[in-house]
């Protein structure tokens, strides 16, 4: 008999989805660890909310807080927190050109790093703001990889207090054409809450250099750089997703969010505890119907979270991004001789589905299938990311022939259109875009 597999999500960077490279963390919880409830109580006693937790394995110090103080620092997101802004030490210091991100990576991990375009003038640099206090007369240690792109080669890293101008630390240097590990130590002289790291150059030239792998914490030494979770992201409040695989199918069972995260270092794990989303509900408004006592009760407010939970975290189409084929969807009238992968253009993943209508017929388009059937009654949405141009019809039917239809034209920019039906019959249900 098949066993189920439970599977354990968390979305450190809070980005909405438990899809980013370390958000499934399975393999490090320990296997007789994982508990929840879903806070079902007998009928006339006290509503209770769901819980969960487990315990991670933490020997690499992953799921420590105060591992890494950086929390942008392989740029795998974008370049969130980075910014051109001259916050530098010396004067006139100014404004790099542009901070981007480019597919590289100085394997640490991940497959992006930050390129750094300068401006041409003397000390012209990138600064990223570290949130954190920084204790007067401890040492902070720093690693930071760069490799030079062109220009100069004379690049140095700091950090900085930007309101008391003192306190500097500087390393880097020369930098070269392949990746290396620049480290250097920091010890305040003074509290600061206010410090920068920058990345500069120190040459009155141009220079485009990259940045990856940024490592930032207390001690005297700079931690083994890992790829996320770091101290911004290491915080109550991030999404949790338990649910459990059998025989391919998956089931939900908990959704809720960290309530606190524990870390023992004798027993070199980390335990962490989880509140559901009934009791997020009990900390934010809602908007009820009038009578809202008379009719909807705290079971119903349970029943509908856990329906849309069970819904919600669930996409019905079956091959939605195309990442690998475009299996699933045909093209109307027939065939699929105008419908192919683009890998050139995607709003996520690595691929989209491209339509390229004939314009021999009065509408053409593409269509696919949900699976499981739909039920009767209980309201779909279906929605696309598009991308392009001309008049689309946006629809999603049922086999009574009903169907519920949007229009919507495309433009040079990804955007999201989307259409809500309410079959009238129960079995498959058809969405297309035509
Ligand atoms: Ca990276």
């Amino acid at each position: 008999m098949p066993v189920p597999t439970v599977a354990v999500r968390i979305d450190w960077d809070a980005d909405g989805a438990f899809t980013g490279g370390y958000d499934d963390v399975s393999s490090r919880v320990l296997s007789d660890s994982v508990s929840w409830t879903r806070g079902r109580s007998a009928d006339f006693s006290a509503e209770a909310t769901g819980a969960a937790s487990f315990t991670f394995r933490d020997d690499d110090h992953r799921f420590t807080p105060d591992r890494n103080w950086h929390d942008n620092p392989s740029f795998e997101r974008g370049t969130t927190g980075w910014s051109t802004a001259p916050a530098l030490p010396n004067s006139p210091s100014s404004a790099a050109t542009s901070i981007t991100q480019v597919t590289d990576d100085a394997g640490q991990g991940g497959t992006k790093a930050g390129e750094v375009v300068c401006s041409g003038s003397q000390w012209s640099g990138v600064v990223f703001a570290i949130p954190y206090a920084f204790r007067q007369s401890v040492t902070y240690s720093v690693a930071i990889w760069l490799k030079k792109m062109s220009g100069s080669t004379s690049i140095d890293c700091g950090l900085y207090s930007t309101t008391a101008g003192i306190d500097v630390a500087v390393g880097a240097g020369t930098i070269t054409t392949s990746w290396a590990k620049y480290t250097f130590t920091w010890t305040p002289t003074s509290d600061h809450s206010d410090v920068v790291l920058w990345a500069r150059c120190t040459a009155a030239a141009a220079a485009t250099f990259r940045i990856d792998a940024i490592q930032v914490n207390p001690g005297a030494t700079a931690n083994p750089y890992l790829e996320a979770p770091t101290k911004g992201q290491l915080v109550p409040g991030r999404p949790v997703h338990i649910y459990a695989t059998y025989s391919a199918t998956d089931y939900p069972l908990f959704s809720g969010y960290i309530e606190r995260l524990t870390p023992d270092p004798r027993a070199q794990t980390t335990t962490v505890v989880c509140y559901d989303v009934l009791r997020r509900l009990g900390e934010v408004d809602v908007v009820v119907p009038a009578n809202a006592l008379v009719q909807r009760s705290a079971r119903d407010f349970r029943r509908e979270a856990l329906d849309d939970f069970e819904r919600g975290d669930r996409n019905l189409i079956p091959n939605p991004s195309f990442e690998t084929d475009i299996a699933e969807w045909s093209q109307w009238p027939s065939g699929t001789s105008g419908l192919s992968r683009d890998t050139s253009e995607h709003y996520d993943g690595a691929a989209s589905l491209k339509h390229i209508a004939s314009g021999i017929y009065s509408r053409s388009g593409a269509y696919s299938r949900f699976t499981p059937a739909a039920f009767a009654g209980v309201p779909y949405r279906f929605s696309i990311y598009a991308k392009g141009s001309g008049s689309w019809y946006l629809r999603v039917g049922d086999p009574g022939g009903t169907y519920a239809s949007a229009t919507f034209t495309a433009t040079g920019t990804w955007t999201r259109f989307s259409v809500t039906h309410t079959p009238a019959a129960s079995g498959t249900v058809f969405c297309w875009v035509e």
